[in-house]
């Protein structure tokens, strides 16, 4: 028997005898299991891919034929199957393995991901690149169900089916039935019509004799194809969406049988226009806690392998004190609606569907509409609130502005894992949000610097006739409580410590480290203020006008991006009205920061407290603040 440990390249795989290749399933899933227990991670969507990804590698050539995977979170059982075995144990942690396809680890990802239902529009759109170039290979796109109820995906398989340029692609939907968590929606539902309606068991090994009966490869094209048409048009029943879309549809067909997966495969690579393989697995198979919770194991902080649970933790995560102190004001205002983009796990909306269940609204992945759904809410008289992470809302910009700016509607925006501080890397960091949203008319952005004024934030945010986004990190460590002793009012900062060398306008998470930098540095002489600036639109003018007489320098510091992040705005704004004074922001530089802890993440961009200090410590030396300090100290 080949060990895992063996395979260095997936053309390797093709060798193998079918128990071989069973054997190296086994293999595959402890591997799987034993390491994300350790490093945490997606675990019960690749646990379902399995069988899949071995019948891809052993059908297609990897890297000449390409494989597109959507969200790229079920990619682990690809990364062991492509070299990547070895370094496997380093998967997201900082300076390892990326949880997702990454172009720069190996020449077989050859596309990244991270955000849902990009796959198809990226294999189409090689397809046509390998057409136009007359190049000669096969383009994979594997996408979830979960995924494709993402408005991406429509619109790709609306121009899949464009007849006048229908080119060869390859479309494995792996059908789970689960997003993360319960799939929604009407295509969710035909698709449990298709299993239903194929006698889905009976269709199984109907499919496998049927299959089996079909000549080998290298016999001649047209007598394949008409087997295929024969033994295939009578198993496979879509005659709704796939082929009204002028899609050709083979299945469903058992996703975790590897004999009949190849067969299809290598049929549907006969096939000169596109072609859907809609697979049925079950989330997490083979490992019984994820089977049995597949919700709670497609992302998992580490856990005991034996039972399944995950070490206790007493904090508190910022997100559910978001939403209890919502489930309050619903109590008040029945007009009070709570809308998430699949997500009610993650962003703790889980407690408010409980507690609300006919004013809460999954739409699955599908953020745009989300968007513009509660605009279309906000205008027929609720009060929405849409729970999402920040780097999410990317996909809804133009949602935001035409439809709840635009019309100056009191949608409320919350916008969860802001900031740095994701093992799930460069297309999740929450470092954009200001940037994107701070220039829109009416918009309004708050920042609490802890857990006490994110929840009187709603409250305000609920109060307000227009739009506005509250952004806080995962994290309870940063924002735990006792910051602030005043009550939060809108566009009137506080100062948390008092000084008069130099001020820090801190946002958020970085209010804690400004103030352990202050304290830190006053063992050196200075006397530095700190602000919490948890109104970041619009600005408190006042108290720019304030450090402006005192003439001292100002640091801005943000866990964004510089570039039109918070630092800018009191930029523009001392520029705008002429406040003179020194400002020295201080953020996320212009690059996409990889996947790590959030420690080491914070030191790679210079935001840790050591790092701030230095930097504090540099300008104020280099204008010879720290020497005046110093003699005065003495
Ligand atoms: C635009 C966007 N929104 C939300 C997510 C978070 N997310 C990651 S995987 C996932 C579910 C995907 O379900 P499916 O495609 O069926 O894959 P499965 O995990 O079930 O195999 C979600 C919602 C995302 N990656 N991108």
């Amino acid at each position: 028997m080949v060990a895992l440990s063996d395979i260095h390249d997936p053309s390797e795989l093709r060798n193998l005898s079918l128990d071989e290749c069973l054997a190296l399933a086994d293999d595959i899933r402890t591997k799987i299991i034993q390491t994300v227990s350790h490093n945490g991670g997606h675990l019960s969507s690749n646990l379902g891919m399995v069988e899949i990804t071995l019948a891809l590698h052993r059908v297609f050539q990897s890297p000449r034929d390409k494989i597109v995977f959507d969200v790229g979170h079920q990619s682990y059982v690809h990364k062991l199957l492509t070299g990547r075995y070895h370094c496997f144990d380093s998967i997201r942690t900082f300076g390892g393995l990326s949880g997702f396809p990454k172009c720069e680890e190996s020449e077989h990802d050859c596309f990244e991901t991270g955000h849902a239902s990009t796959a198809i529009s990226a294999a189409l759109g090689l397809a046509r690149a390998r057409d136009n170039l007359k190049q000669d290979h096969h383009v994979v796109a594997v996408v979830g169900d979960g995924a494709l109820t993402g408005g991406m995906c429509y619109e790709a398989l609306n121009d899949c089916g464009n007849d006048r340029e229908k080119t060869k692609l390859i479309i494995l939907l792996n059908d789970n039935e689960m997003s993360i968590a319960r799939n929604v929606g009407g295509l969710s539902n035909h698709l449990s019509k298709l299993r239903a309606s194929a006698g889905w068991n009976r269709t199984k090994r109907r499919v496998k004799t049927g299959l089996q009966k079909i000549p080998a490869i290298g016999a001649p094209l047209e007598a394949i194809i008409h087997t295929i048409k024969k033994s295939v048009k009578s198993f496979f029943v879509d005659e709704g969406f796939f082929s009204t879309l002028g899609l050709r549809y083979l299945g469903p067909i058992d996703g975790h049988d590897l004999p009949t997966l190849e067969k299809i495969l290598e049929q549907a690579k006969l096939y000169e226009e596109p072609v859907v393989i809609h697979c049925v697995t079950k989330k997490g198979y083979g490992y019984y806690n994820a089977e049995r919770k597949p919700e709670k194991f497609h992302g998992t902080p580490p856990f005991y392998i034996d039972n399944g649970e995950t070490p206790k933790s007493n904090t508190v995560v910022n997100g559910r004190v978001a939403v209890d102190a919502l489930i309050e004001l619903a109590k008040e205002d029945p007009r009070i609606t709570v809308v998430t983009a699949a997500m009610p796990l993650g962003t703790g909306t889980n407690r408010f569907e409980r507690a609300y269940p006919q004013r809460f609204f999954d739409v699955g992945i599908a953020e745009e509409h989300a968007v513009t759904l509660c605009a279309g809410m906000a205008k027929g008289g609720l009060r929405p609130f849409f729970f999402v992470y920040s780097t999410f809302l990317q996909r809804g910009y133009d949602q935001v502005l035409h439809d709840c700016c635009m019309q100056n509607l009191p949608v409320k925006f919350m916008l969860d894992r802001a900031g740095l501080g994701n093992e799930d890397g460069q297309s999740h960091q929450g470092l954009f949000d200001f940037a994107y949203l701070r220039h829109l008319p009416h918009m309004t952005l708050l920042a609490p610097c802890d857990q006490n004024e994110l929840a009187q934030m709603v409250r305000v945010a609920h109060e307000l006739p227009g739009p506005c986004a509250i952004r806080y990190p995962k994290n309870a460590a940063s924002m735990e409580d006792g910051l602030i002793s005043e009550p939060f009012i809108l566009s009137r900062w506080q100062s948390l410590r008092h000084g008069r060398d130099a001020a820090i306008l801190a946002v958020g998470s970085m209010t804690r480290t400004s103030m352990r930098v202050a304290h830190e540095l006053s063992g050196q002489g200075l006397d530095i203020e700190v602000i919490n600036a948890s109104t970041v639109k619009p600005l408190d003018e006042g108290c720019l006008r304030r450090l402006c007489t005192l003439r001292i320098p100002v640091f801005t510091l943000e866990e964004h991006t510089l570039l039109g992040g918070f630092g800018s705005a009191v930029l523009e704004h001392c520029a705008q009205f002429d406040l003179s004074m020194d400002i020295f922001p201080i953020g996320v530089g212009d690059a996409f920061v990889p996947h790590g802890d959030h420690e080491s993440l914070l030191h790679l961009v210079g935001l840790d407290e050591a790092s701030v200090a230095r930097k504090i410590l540099d300008k104020l030396h280099s204008r010879q603040i720290v020497c005046r300090a110093e003699a005065a100290h003495e």
